[in-house]
């Protein structure tokens, strides 16, 4: 027996303002829902924690869009959110949100201990004011001409056109994003700045550490950040909507009244606080998770996220964490993504580009997708959705190389062998053959899991549903059962055998088929534990005798029609 490894997984907490589209979930939360499907199935002692990032400016102003307040607004994104990661199978131990108590309390802690620390310092700067709105317009609150390429709408922050990071001070005839109005002026205030720079060796020291078993994608992108030199950086921000900056002694800060912390330094520490409020409502334990005095060195963490949000997850985060002076737990493996296009393209709510989770769950259930997102995980590269390729996955690689294994094999059974798992006949060559190819892909399929290697693991997971078709057709029982009934009798127990090892590896992937599967072979619960692959019975594993029933056809076929029908609505082609 292997040792039970105790695993924290997150997934990059996503953004409030609307439902994610396919490509946020194939880089960040199907990932790791499968990832921690994998690790329970092993046995270890898995907590997947995420939540809804919920602060920030484009929040409030999709809030006064929808003519919501902020809080009213967040509510019902969150719900819609949590419902889409329902219907997609995600099995999140909590679902947490950073606008909770419990966020607010642990960023106001991080913020006192950094400040004691000598980490934060006030400055004042120049920013955006809007005389006639009465307040400062911060990142995407005000829009002008972007100063680098002459776009007349480019954001505060990042102009759309060049891609270019902005400083809202640089636009040209700025006015602001709410209210239009163009009496602007540039005005003093005050923010808290994060001294970055007396973190850069530590930092620099932490990566070298940690960084070996990140992918190097990760790597180069902290080191790029440490060798352009860490500088300081403002947490706080003009806006009403966040955690409230506060003294040491729990009061307002003077001069912060109208502030709150910026969204990224309050969005990472959701991870613990939403692992904070997972305890407190299921009577767990938070801090073997996340303190290092309280056994979390014990703890394997591991990151799910897209590349854009990786110098925040290797620079940023841990300098609020390590800049605490306290003992938090830190990332230890890193799983960083690219991007899911659509067509190549930009998902686009306005433009009726692509699919969101909540759409994708009207076409057809979680698992063709989940399926076809993760043997398409963008992992080398950027990986583009396409309604072809998408039909060809599901109609091959579920429909006729897994649902036709399982549909042949146990409607034989039931019509020859009274559905019951026939208990003649020795193995033969053909067995033999089908062991050893268990044995050979089910450890890859380990290896691949263990590497956070997607796209391989499930090239080989389908690889194996191949090799028992091609087993089958060596095996030959249904030729043989004219002649040799014992002989028949082989084939038909292994290959019910097989169906069940098929589907239990399924299960991180596809677990409602899955379930279906193991349901209909009559599988207990607690034999769908992940097979070990020198388990040399598992061509019999199943009690001979058992009944078992073939279960309704598991996928229906992408038909052309439809294919053309979504192109039309969700673009494509
Ligand atoms: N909310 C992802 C995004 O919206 C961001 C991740 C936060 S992880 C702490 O780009
Ligand atoms: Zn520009």
């Amino acid at each position: 027996m292997t040792q039970t490894r105790r695993i924290l997984v997150t997934s990059a907490l996503p953004y409030i303002n609307g439902v994610k589209h396919l490509g946020n979930l194939a880089g960040s939360m199907l990932p790791a829902d499968v990832y921690a499907r994998v690790m329970r199935l092993k046995g270890h002692d898995v907590t997947y924690i995420c939540a809804t990032d919920e602060h920030g400016t484009p929040a409030e102003l999709a809030a006064q869009a929808a003519g919501q307040t902020v809080q009213q607004y967040c509510d019902e994104q969150y719900e819609i959110q949590r419902k889409a990661g329902e219907g997609f199978l995600l099995s999140y131990d909590w679902f947490g949100r950073t606008s909770r108590p419990a966020n607010h309390k642990l960023t106001q802690h991080f913020a006192q201990m950094l400040e004691q620390n000598g980490l934060i310092a006030s400055q004042t700067s120049k920013q955006v004011y809007a005389v006639d709105d009465g307040r400062f317009l911060p990142d995407r609150y005000v829009e002008g001409t972007c100063p680098h390429c002459g776009f007349e709408k480019a954001r505060g922050d990042q102009c759309d056109n060049c891609g270019r990071l902005l400083d809202p001070v640089d636009l040209k005839n700025p006015y602001s994003a709410v209210t239009g109005s163009r009496n602007i002026e540039i005005r003093d205030t005050e923010h808290l700045y994060l001294q970055q720079t007396g973190m850069q060796e530590t930092i620099r020291a932490w990566v070298n550490e940690k960084g070996v078993n990140w992918p190097s994608l990760a790597v180069s992108i902290a080191n790029k950040w440490l060798d352009e030199g860490l500088i300081a950086r403002s947490i706080t921000r003009d806006l009403s909507w966040g955690v409230k900056v506060m003294s040491a002694d729990g009061t307002p800060r003077p001069g912060f009244e109208n502030k709150v912390f910026y969204v990224w330094f309050d969005a990472p520490i959701g991870y613990i606080s939403a692992t904070q409020e997972w305890a407190e409502a299921t009577g767990n334990d938070w801090e073997k998770l996340w303190r290092r005095d309280k056994g979390a060195d014990q703890t394997e963490y591991v990151q799910f996220m897209g590349k854009d949000n990786v110098a925040f997850h290797t620079v940023s985060f841990p300098v609020t964490l390590l800049g605490s002076g306290e003992p938090w737990k830190t990332v230890d493996k890193l799983k960083a993504f690219n991007w899911v296009t659509w067509y190549g393209g930009k998902f686009s709510t306005s433009n009726k580009r692509g699919v969101f989770m909540d759409t994708a769950l009207s076409l057809l259930p979680a698992d063709y997708w989940r399926w076809y997102l993760i043997a398409n995980a963008p992992e080398g590269s950027d990986a583009a959705f396409t309604w072809e390729g998408f039909q060809a996955a599901v109609n091959s690689d579920l429909a006729n190389v897994l649902g036709n294994f399982v549909n042949r094999i146990t409607k034989y059974c039931a019509s020859k062998f009274d559905g019951k798992v026939p208990e003649a006949g020795e193995p033969g060559e053909a067995e033999a053959w089908m062991a050893n190819e268990l044995a050979t892909r089910l450890k890859a399929i380990d290896e691949y899991y263990e590497a956070m290697e997607f796209r391989k693991a499930a090239a080989e997971t389908r690889a194996l549903w191949a090799a028992g078709n091609e087993y089958l057709t060596k095996a030959e029982p249904w030729v043989k059962y004219k002649s040799d009934v014992d002989g028949a009798a082989v084939g038909v127990r292994a290959g019910i055998n097989l169906a069940a090892v098929f589907a239990i590896i399924a299960q991180p992937i596809i677990p409602d088929a899955a379930t279906k599967v193991l349901d209909a072979l009559g599988i207990p619960k607690g034999n769908r534990r992940w097979p070990d692959w020198q388990d040399n019975g598992l061509l019999d594993a199943i009690p001979r005798g058992a009944p078992i029933t073939p279960p309704d056809v598991l996928f229906q076929k992408i038909e052309d029609t439809q294919v053309a029908e979504w192109t039309e609505r969700f673009g494509g082609g």
